[in-house]
């Protein structure tokens, strides 16, 4: 098993494969938002479901997860119903994919683990929920994700609905600052609130359509100097947001229990997701759900005006 990794560290499905050598519209999917992120057995017809949007986009999909320590860019059904199904996967970011794949363990990947993956086999579009960032508990816990330092150094696009509200938003955005990541806005001048349209925080930069995302991308690619992703910050529909004020005080109630129960690290933020899930009737999820529709379909279209 080590030596046959060693000689094919990454494995690209056929069809991915041929689609990136012809140059066709590919995006990259992470696997941490349903194996970790979603409840079972929806996140399984969800994972399907994100597969099929960008295949009507036009594009192909490439969810990227670890099994047995073989990294995948591209899952079959099978494999897809692995990460969906199987118990004990572990949470990937970049920095545990060396470990994952010298123990030969299973694992879905994070922005970070996924975003490093997708590059290394060509990908320039990457569809996600929401990045992770910075905690609200910062200044004790120094809890910042390493999607935002991994996306500092990496050449992606990344589509969102920003980053969730269990975070401290103005704080991660200060930090893609700070570490030259591009936001661009799409058709919003505030960055979106995930769950909610928006986050009342301003973005510099506001594009109305995927040909000019594309178009930013190209300016990147031909700039040059050292990578960096661009972050499209994309809001979920208004009519398909979490109710504003249910948002709010199930919010206060999800950070408090954090903190008593004592959850740190990375069980963090599937913790409040969870808790989020089971104070709203669902409902935090019906929003998620179609946060990630919306960010899949337009990573499609990206993927699509940058291969034109
Ligand atoms: N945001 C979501 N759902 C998720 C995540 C973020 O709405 O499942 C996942 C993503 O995979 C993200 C990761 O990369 O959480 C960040 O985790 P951490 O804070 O441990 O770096
Ligand atoms: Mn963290």
């Amino acid at each position: 098993m080590a030596e046959e990794s060693a000689r094919e560290p990454l494995i690209v499905s056929d069809e991915v494969r041929e689609a990136l050598d012809l140059g066709r519209p590919v995006v990259a999917l992470e696997s941490t938002i349903i194996a970790h992120g979603l409840p079972r057995p929806r996140n399984l017809r969800v994972a399907e479901e994100l597969e099929e949007l960008v295949r009507a986009g036009g594009a192909v999909p490439a969810t990227v997860a670890v099994l047995d320590g073989r990294p995948h860019v591209g899952l079959d059904k099978a494999r897809l119903a692995r990460v969906a199904g199987e118990d004990g996967l572990r949470k990937l970011g970049s920095r545990d994919l060396a470990p994952a794949v010298a123990a030969g363990a299973s694992g879905a990947t994070t922005v970070s683990g996924t975003a490093f993956l997708a590059e290394r086999a060509g990908i320039r579009v990457f569809a996600t929920g929401g990045l992770g960032g910075v905690h609200r508990e910062w200044a004790e816990t120094q809890d910042e994700s390493a999607d935002l330092r991994l996306l500092a150094r990496t050449r992606i696009a990344v589509v969102c609905a920003g980053v969730k509200s269990v975070l401290d938003v103005p704080a991660t955005l200060q930090r893609l600052e700070t570490l030259g990541v591009g936001v661009l806005g799409f058709r919003t001048r505030e960055f979106p609130g995930f769950y909610l349209t928006g986050s009342g925080v301003p973005v510099d930069w506001t594009v109305g359509t995927a040909a000019e995302v594309a178009d930013v991308l190209r300016a990147q690619d031909a700039l040059g100097g050292p990578p960096s992703a661009l972050v499209v910050a994309n809001p979920v529909p208004v009519d398909q947001q979490l109710d504003p004020a249910l948002h709010d005080r199930v919010l206060a109630g999800a950070l408090a229990a954090c903190a008593r129960e004592g959850v740190t690290g990375q069980a963090v933020t599937p913790f409040l997701l969870d808790h989020l899930f089971r104070h709203t009737d669902g409902a935090s999820l019906e929003a998620n759900v179609a946060a990630v529709r919306g960010n899949v379909r337009l990573a499609a279209e990206i993927a699509k005006a940058y291969a034109a």
